[in-house]
C-alpha cells in the first residue's frame, strides 16, 4: 500500500470541470474560481489530493492527476444527485441557512441520502490519506464527513470549512435531524466559518441542543477541543490584476460600454439564486424610472445571471420572475434598440467578467443573505482607477469588511435601495476614490491566500490528541 497523501482536499465538486475537445475527445480544465485557485498551491506543495465528484451522474472514474492535483472522483447516481444534492443540499440546508428565504424541504429520503453520500464521501478520504494527515472538508453538502471520518480514521487532523452562513439557533432548531449535523461538524478539530457571528450560532447550539461544554469559541469534548473560529474568504487578487492589465481586457471593457449606450453602468454579476436579491434591485431600478429619479438613456443595468440548480424548483420560479420583471420594465421604459436592463442568463470566462467589472460604473450586490459574496470583492480588486462604487447590502457577508467604502443598503427597503443606488450614481469622483481606497487596503491585503494560509495555520496549531 502506498503512504497515502499528507493533504487532502474534500469538496462535493472535484475542481476540474470536462470540456470537449476538437476531436470529440473530453479532457479536463481546472475550474474557475478563488477556493481552486487558492488550494492548487498548497495542493502541489504538498503533493495533496482533492477527492470530489466529477459532475456527472452514473459515472466510474478511477483517480487521475491533472494540472499537478491528484483527484479522486466519488461516484453519485442519479438518484443521489436528486435527492442528496439537489435535495437534501440545495432545498433543505441551502433555504435553511439563508434565513428560510425559501420554504425548507425536510424530506426522510432526502436526509438517508445525505447521510449514504457523506459516508462514501468519508470513505474515500479514509482511503487516499496518509497517516497522520491533514484533511480539509468544504462546505454544507459534507458536513457529517468530519465525524464518519473521526471515527474511521482518529489518527487525523480534520478542518471543516462553511461557506454559506450558520444560522441561529431559532432557525436550526427546525432541521429535525439537527443533532445529526452538530455531531457531525464536531468530528472536526478546527470548523472554520465566514463570520464570528457564525461561529457564535455554532457554539451556542452545541451548549443548548447537545449539552456539550464550550469555552469562549471552543467546544469541550471528553477527549478533545473543537474550536470554532471565522476566516473570512476572499479573492484572487494577483489573477484579477494580471486580468486587468490585458489590452484586450481593457478594450472589450470600452466595447461593452459603448454598446450599453453611454449612460451609467449599473452591474449585477449573480448566480441565478433567491438569495441574491436580483428582484429586489431591479425593481427599486425600474421604479426610479417610474418615478422620474432616472431617465430613459440616463443610466442602464446589466444583470448577469449564472444558470443554477436549474432542477430545484424554487430556481425555476425564481427565473421565471425575474424574466417577467425584465420584460415588464423594459416593456415600459426601454426604447427600440435600447432597454433599460440588458439580462443575460449565461456564465462569463474570467477575462470577460474582468471587463464586466471595468465597464461598470456602480456595482450593485445586494443579496437577502450572503456567506460571503466574491463579487463585491472582485470588483474592488479590479478598480485599480479607483473609479465606481459599490453598493452593498448589509446581509452580505463582505458587509463588515467593506462597509466603510460602499454605499450600504438593506435590500428589503426598497426606497432605501432607490435612494442608495442614486447616491451612487451620482457620487463623484473624489467620493468614489476615496470609498475605493478603503475596500481595496482591506481586500489586498486579506486575499485569498492568506485566508488559506490562516485556515492551514491554525488547523496545524490545534493541539495534538492522541488516539485512544
Ligand atoms: P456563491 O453563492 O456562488 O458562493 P459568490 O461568492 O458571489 O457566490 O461567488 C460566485 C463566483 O462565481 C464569483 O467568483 C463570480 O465571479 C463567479 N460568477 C458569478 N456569475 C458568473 C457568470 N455569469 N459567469 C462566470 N462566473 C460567474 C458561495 C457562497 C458565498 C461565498 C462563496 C465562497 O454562497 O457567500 O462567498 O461561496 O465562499
Amino acid at each position: 500500500m502506498s503512504r497515502g497523501s499528507e493533504f487532502v482536499v474534500v469538496a462535493n465538486r472535484l475542481p476540474v470541470d470536462r470540456v470537449a475537445g476538437e476531436d470529440g475527445v473530453p479532457s479536463w480544465r481546472r475550474s474557475p474560481g478563488g477556493l481552486v485557485s487558492a488550494i492548487a498551491p498548497v495542493m502541489r506543495r504538498r503533493e495533496g489530493t482533492w477527492v470530489g465528484w466529477s459532475g456527472a451522474a452514473d459515472e466510474e472514474l478511477e483517480p487521475f492527476d491533472e494540472d499537478g492535483m491528484h483527484l479522486v472522483p466519488v461516484r453519485q447516481s442519479a438518484e443521489d444527485v436528486q435527492l442528496y444534492y439537489e435535495g437534501f443540499s440545495n432545498a433543505t440546508l441551502w433555504p435553511l441557512y439563508h434565513d428560510v428565504i425559501a420554504p425548507p424541504v425536510y424530506d426522510r429520503a432526502m436526509w438517508d441520502a445525505y447521510v449514504r453520500v457523506n459516508q462514501r464521501f468519508a470513505d474515500a478520504v479514509a482511503k487516499v490519506a496518509g497517516k497522520g494527515a491533514i484533511v480539509w472538508v468544504q462546505d454544507y453538502q459534507l458536513q457529517l464527513v468530519p465525524q464518519m471520518l473521526r471515527e474511521l480514521r482518529p489518527d487525523l487532523r480534520i478542518g471543516f470549512f462553511l461557506h454559506i452562513p450558520f444560522p441561529p439557533t431559532e432557525l436550526f432548531m427546525q432541521l429535525p435531524w439537527r443533532r445529526r449535523i452538530l455531531e457531525g461538524l464536531l468530528g472536526a478539530d478546527l470548523v472554520g466559518f465566514q463570520l464570528p457571528g457564525a461561529a457564535a450560532n455554532f457554539v451556542r447550539l452545541c451548549r443548548q441542543l447537545l449539552d456539550a461544554k464550550t469555552v469562549k469559541q471552543d467546544v469541550v469534548l471528553d477527549d478533545r477541543t473543537v474550536r470554532a473560529r471565522a476566516f473570512p474568504i476572499s479573492v484572487d487578487v494577483d489573477e484579477l490584476r494580471e486580468l486587468i492589465a490585458r489590452p484586450e481586457v481593457r478594450r472589450r471593457a470600452e466595447e461593452i460600454r459603448e454598446d450599453l449606450g453611454g449612460g451609467t453602468v449599473l452591474l449585477g454579476v449573480d448566480r441565478l439564486d433567491y438569495t441574491k436579491g436580483i428582484t429586489q434591485r431591479l425593481q427599486a431600478f425600474g421604479e426610479l424610472f417610474s418615478d422620474g429619479g432616472l431617465k430613459p438613456g440616463e443610466a442602464v443595468f446589466a444583470q448577469i445571471a449564472t444558470p443554477s440548480r436549474e432542477r430545484v424548483e424554487q430556481y425555476q420560479i425564481l427565473r421565471d420572475q425575474i424574466e417577467q420583471q425584465v420584460g415588464r420594465i423594459n416593456g415600459e421604459y426601454g426604447e427600440l434598440g435600447a432597454p433599460v436592463i440588458h439580462y443575460l442568463h449565461t456564465s462569463y470566462d474570467r477575462e470577460e467578467l474582468a471587463a464586466l467589472y471595468l465597464a461598470a460604473d456602480v456595482m450593485v450586490v445586494t443579496p437577502l443573505r450572503d456567506g460571503m459574496n466574491l463579487v463585491a470583492k472582485e470588483y474592488v480588486a479590479c478598480r485599480e482607477d479607483l473609479h465606481g462604487a459599490l453598493v452593498l447590502s448589509e446581509f452580505a457577508g463582505a458587509a463588515p469588511e467593506l462597509r466603510r467604502g460602499a454605499f450600504m443598503v438593506n435590500p428589503y427597503d426598497i426606497d432605501g435601495l432607490k435612494e442608495t443606488m442614486l447616491g451612487a450614481i451620482h457620487a463623484d469622483r473624489a467620493d468614489q476614490a476615496r470609498r475605493m481606497r478603503v475596500m481595496r487596503k482591506r481586500v489586498i491585503e486579506h486575499d485569498v491566500d492568506r485566508w488559506a494560509q490562516e485556515f492551514l495555520s491554525a488547523l496545524e496549531h490545534t493541539p495534538e490528541h492522541v488516539p485512544a
